[in-house]
């Protein structure tokens, strides 16, 4: 196996029955595994719903145990869903302006001379977490300096070294997020915090439960995704120094390039939803009340949509992925996410001549029937500048 290279592990299963099944903490999950079924599901959010009672059990592994708060709008359907959805979706937008790319360049050229300067840097810490932090300033319009206190917290919010669920670890978070707001409250900015709870959503004022629940998912879902997006493009272009040129050559496929790499790294492996009535999916019958996984991972290798899709065809014209997910609850950080691959591309065709992967531990995901990698543990590189 190439060292960059993320394996399909579901091709048997989405293959023969399209389906998989994971024991989630006595709460299983049906995985659904091809392009069109977990469309069709994704799109069905009625019977697949994200807002159900208990607040977390969509994420897989479920976070039922370790929070309370509502997610906004990631944990709530349509209708109320529209109101939020309108709100932050200018706000989410922001990274199509140029003085917004411009300052993303910034940050990337800058965590690129730091490790350049460097005989062996570890690209998850030193260069992902860093650069996805600093990023996150401008996407909430902070000041740069606060990406210190996060870099801090480590890849995951809710996840630690030693467990996949770490409620202290969210407690960090929540606590932070709290007095950020309370601050805003008192001392209004320019900023998020600020921008939400002077909001009018349905009619009324944001609360600030409402407004906290759009931070911790703006934290959290732009994570550990971003960190794995980055790191991967890292391995992927350290392997392949031919595609590097020809992204330098040919500047103007890099938006297909962007949208290939994301497909192949698919950096969130699924989300679950919870099924409101009995019903059926590739003809296994649920009851109300159970699981499923939409698993973009595996619908982004699904040989019935992709030619070669274990491959990285970086001018790949046809792509209609669902690594951002798909329907109501597509991504809303996407744009944010894709000025940052877009821009990283640029700033390694201007800056770095040639980089080699010195040692790695890939990040192995357990779902039971399926082993996927997802991104890196740790990955040591030597980058040499131009
Ligand atoms: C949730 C999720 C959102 C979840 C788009 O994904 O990301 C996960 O990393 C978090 O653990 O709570 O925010």
């Amino acid at each position: 196996m190439g060292k960059s290279e993320i394996p399909d592990p579901f091709k048997h299963k989405r293959e023969t029955t399209g389906l998989g099944h994971f024991n989630d903490q006595n709460d299983p999950v049906t995985m659904v595994l091809g392009l069109k079924d977990v469309r069709k599901c994704a799109h069905n959010w009625k019977t697949f719903q994200s807002g159900g009672e208990e607040v977390g059990r969509i994420v897989v592994p479920s976070e039922v145990a370790i929070r309370e708060t509502r997610q906004i709008p990631f944990e709530v359907d349509p209708p109320e869903h529209k109101g939020y959805r309108d709100l932050l979706d200018p706000w989410f937008k922001r990274p199509l302006e140029p003085a917004y790319q411009e300052k993303i360049k910034a940050i990337i050229i800058g965590v690129i001379d730091e490790v350049i300067a460097k005989d062996s840097v570890e690209v998850v810490e030193e260069f992902s977490l860093k650069l996805q932090s600093r990023a996150l300033t401008v996407l909430l319009n902070i000041p740069y300096e606060e990406s210190e206190v996060w870099i801090n917290w480590g890849k995951h919010v809710f996840r630690s070294e030693e467990s996949d669920l770490d409620g202290e670890k969210a407690a960090i978070l929540y606590d932070y997020i709290d007095t950020q707001l309370d601050k805003a409250a008192v001392n209004p900015g320019e900023d998020l915090y600020s921008v939400l709870l002077n909001s009018e959503v349905h009619g009324k004022k944001m609360s600030k439960e409402e407004a906290k629940g759009v931070m911790i998912l703006t934290f959290a879902g732009g994570r550990d995704t971003i960190i794995n997006a980055v790191t991967n493009s890292i391995a992927y272009f350290a392997e392949h120094p031919e595609s590097l040129e020809r992204l330098r050559n040919e500047p103007e496929i890099t938006n297909n390039a962007v949208e290939e790499l994301i497909r192949y790294f698919s950096p969130l492996t699924h989300m679950g939803r919870v099924a409101t009535e009995d019903t059926q999916v590739c003809e296994h019958a649920l009851e109300a009340n159970s699981r499923i996984s939409l698993c973009w991972a595996s619908a982004n290798r699904d040989e019935r949509v992709f030619e070669t899709p274990n491959e990285v065809v970086l001018d790949r014209k046809v792509n209609p992925h669902v690594a951002f997910g798909f329907g109501t609850h597509n991504c809303m950080g996407a744009t944010h996410a894709r000025q940052i691959m877009n821009i990283l591309i640029g700033c390694l065709t201007e800056k770095v001549s040639s980089m080699s992967i010195l040692s790695q531990e890939d990040n192995i995901e357990d779902w039971q029937e399926f082993q996927r990698k997802v991104g890196y543990d740790s990955l040591h590189v030597k980058f040499i500048g131009k």
